[in-house]
């Protein structure tokens, strides 16, 4: 795959494929791929590109090199309030920008796969859980480390956890922060497949291709079907509004635009009353 480089980042890359893959790849691999607030600022900026280019079909977050996919929040950055965008400065309030991120990952109507390699612990752990799909290289490594450092994700990091692998095990992964290994995480169903480190790319390539030629409105419905279910609201809210997507190309919801704009009475009885 040939990958052309796309916008001006410091803690990402971010490229696209001609086929309709974005990639984005957090590149701190000193320490990991921990994020801080700009790495989280510049992953977001990135997946809003691909959310808006039409060009795009599906999303890939991956991280540099064979050591690691993200093992979270940057320690160096931490503060009392939060992840410091600016450390040094005086009175800096810190913020858990990756919430955010969250939401915009389970909001994104198109796939997002995580491509492992190495260690996805902690905050990279729940990064790749609130991914739509993992695959991982045989050399990825799994878990939660909060409770060892004094931090927790009670959000998606507890709730789609316990989805994904059921209550007990979730409990298990939280109460003891031991690390798995890729087949482990692929029996708990945590990982869509595992392969050799050196065919992790073109496996997940493949993967996207096969879900770029789907339809990707049927995709974007799946996609907010299964989190309706998990998101509750504002789970309901995209589907509901993905439905309304389509009803304004319908004669019918037309007919009640032509009819304001025209200041005359809809003629919505021309419309049949399905069953
Ligand atoms: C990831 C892990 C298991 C890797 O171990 P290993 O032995 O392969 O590497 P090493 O030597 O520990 O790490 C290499 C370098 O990366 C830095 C290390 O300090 C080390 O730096 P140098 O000594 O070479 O200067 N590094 C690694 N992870 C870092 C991190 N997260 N922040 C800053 N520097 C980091 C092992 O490194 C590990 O367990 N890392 C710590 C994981 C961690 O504590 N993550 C934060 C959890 S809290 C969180 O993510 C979070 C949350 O709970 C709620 C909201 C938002 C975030």
């Amino acid at each position: 795959v040939v990958w052309t480089p796309v916008g001006d980042f410091t803690d990402i890359r971010y490229e696209h494929s001609a086929e309709g893959i974005a990639k984005i790849t957090i590149n701190r691999p000193e320490v990991r791929n921990a994020f801080r607030p700009q790495t989280i600022v510049e992953i977001s900026q990135a997946l809003t590109e691909a959310r808006d280019n039409p060009a795009v079909g599906v999303i890939v977050l991956t991280g540099e090199g064979p050591n690691a996919f993200c093992s979270g929040g940057d320690q160096r950055v931490r503060g009392d309030t939060g992840y410091l965008s600016e450390p040094g400065a005086a009175g800096a309030v810190g913020r858990f920008h990756v919430t955010d991120l969250h939401i915009q990952m389970r909001r994104l109507p198109k796939p997002i796969v995580a491509m492992v390699a190495g260690y996805a612990i902690g905050g990279g752990h729940v990064l790749h859980l609130v991914c739509d799909l993992t695959i991982a290289a045989d050399n990825a490594r799994f878990g939660q480390v909060g409770p060892r450092v004094g931090s927790f994700d009670g959000g998606y990091g507890a709730s789609l956890l316990a989805e994904i692998v059921g209550a007990k095990k979730a409990k298990e992964i939280w109460f003891l922060c031991r690390q798995y290994d890729a087949h482990q995480a692929e029996r708990m169903g945590m990982v869509n497949t595992v392969v050799p480190l050196a065919d992790l790319e073109r496996e997940t390539v493949q993967w996207c291709r096969e879900m770029l030629a789907l339809s990707p409105f049927a995709l974007r419905l799946m996609k907010a079907s299964f989190h309706a279910a998990e998101d509750g609201m504002a789970g309901i809210q995209q589907l509901a509004h993905d439905a309304n997507l389509l009803f304004y190309a319908n004669e019918e919801a037309k007919e009640g635009r032509e009819a304001f704009k025209a200041r005359r009475r809809p003629e919505f009885e021309k419309f049949p009353r399905r069953p």
